[in-house]
């Protein structure tokens, strides 16, 4: 049984002092998205730790604006990648002292918070949170977007999906060179095979330090880095954190700035349908700034922009066909489906449970309720069956990648509610 109780148990056992950390065998900071899941989960079942997760991951904040995707709130020594090889500082950060890392993930903080915000009704939550929120949002247009319409990140991690196929192209470009380091993420063999292979992971370290080298900075970041991608799950959230600041404004009677992200996510909206779909494959896909060319392929993300009603009828009409190749398997729905699909390798095939529950919440919007259930109904089966996995294989359904993970646990009561 993996009910209630087993839930709260586990995100107990993973919580810290005021965040839950996302798995206890592998990753024993504060993640950002994953914090973002874990007080969604938690909105209803406990709603004060919901509360103290979100504000947590929002002291991390940086002076220009940035949520970093780890906060090192703990003793780091002997991590990797951990202060050492990011050697961010503890100076950027504007509410607390602590050390992050150089990149950010896809803004799910910003409509988690506005959820919990939802469920709780709580009007000085709202209050604390939303200038730490909307400066988030502005970092995104003043330093990840050229057009002021999409915005760009520029490492891997920083999509929530490393080893997406669609970044073989972008990662092929450059040669990191002979590369020392130990990865934390393999010690256990048995798991080698369900992680990024060292071919990827050169390239995650590479990125890093070169990061590092210019000091974080993002004008000469833009300019020199090899990996400069609009990532359309994060360009479907930013359109979902637009609409959450606009709609946590309005509600604080600011209706200026309520105005304000409402036309930027109807701007951002407006992008992502005009010049990031792809008829051919059926859904949207994600661009490489530095080759100036698409990213094709069917990953699970080029669904998501569902979340933000991006898509016009007809767009939807075509994405439903795509849709059925990702119901095609006993669970959905795959992270990827394709040639290079690997039922049990990380983002190349497996089930996740958090982008199941985007996209449930994306057909939702589109109106799309017997896939939305089916959605919902396959992660009930997986959660059932295995427990709290990391993530799935489609197929047979087997939990690969840690257990006790956080946000499996937390979104499990999210579907309990
Ligand atoms: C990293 C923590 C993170 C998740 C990502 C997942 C993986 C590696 O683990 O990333 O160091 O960020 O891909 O989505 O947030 O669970």
């Amino acid at each position: 049984m993996h009910g209630r109780e087993s839930a709260a148990a586990v995100l107990d056992a993973n919580r810290r002092d005021g965040y839950t950390i996302p798995s206890a065998t592998l990753y024993p900071f504060q993640w950002n998205w994953d914090s973002a899941f874990v007080a969604v989960g938690l909105a209803h079942a406990d709603p004060a730790a919901a509360k103290r997760e979100i504000r947590t991951l929002l002291d991390a904040r940086w002076e220009n604006g940035m949520v970093p995707q780890i906060a090192f709130w703990s003793d780091a020594a002997g991590y990797f990648p951990g202060p050492d090889e990011w050697r961010v500082g503890t100076d950027r950060t504007v509410h607390a002292d602590v050390e992050t890392s150089g990149i950010t993930q896809p803004p799910m903080v910003v409509p988690a918070a506005a959820y919990v915000y939802e469920a709780t009704g709580d009007e000085a939550f709202r209050d604390s949170v939303l200038p730490d929120l909307e400066a988030y949002c502005e970092w995104w247009l003043r330093e990840r977007s050229d057009d002021g319409e999409l915005v760009w990140v520029r490492h891997p991690w920083a999509t929530g999906m490393d080893d997406s196929p669609a970044w073989v192209g972008p990662l092929e470009r450059f040669d990191p060179g002979e590369m020392t380091y130990t990865r934390e993420d393999r010690k256990d063999s048995e798991l080698a095979e369900q992680r990024p292979t060292d071919w990827d992971y050169d390239r995650y370290v590479s990125l890093v330090r070169r990061g590092r080298d210019l000091d974080w900075d993002e004008t000469r970041l833009r300019e020199e880095s090899p990996f400069v991608v609009e990532d359309v799950l994060t360009n479907a959230l930013f359109v979902r954190a637009c609409e959450s600041v606009a709609a946590l404004s309005a509600d604080a009677g600011d209706e200026t700035s309520a105005e304000r992200w409402r036309a930027q996510a109807e701007t951002t909206r407006r992008a992502l349908s005009e010049r990031r779909f792809d008829d051919d494959l059926g859904l949207f896909v994600s661009y490489d700034l530095v080759a100036d060319e698409p990213l094709p392929a069917r990953s699970i993300a080029g669904l998501l922009p569902t979340l933000a009603g991006a898509p016009t009828d007809a767009q939807f009409a075509r994405m439903r066909e795509t849709l059925d190749e990702f119901l095609a398997y006993e669970y959905a729905a795959p992270s990827y489906v394709g040639p290079e699909m690997d039922y049990d390798r990380y983002w190349r095939g497996p089930v996740w449970l958090n982008t199941n529950w985007l996209l449930e919440r994306g057909l939702r919007r589109m109106g799309a309720e017997t896939e939305a259930d089916r959605i919902r109904d396959d992660s009930r089966r997986l959660l059932d069956r295995e427990g709290f996995r990391e993530y799935f294989n489609p197929e047979t359904g087997a939990g690969r990648g840690s257990d006790r993970f956080s946000w499996s646990a937390a979104l499990s009561l999210a579907w309990a509610a």
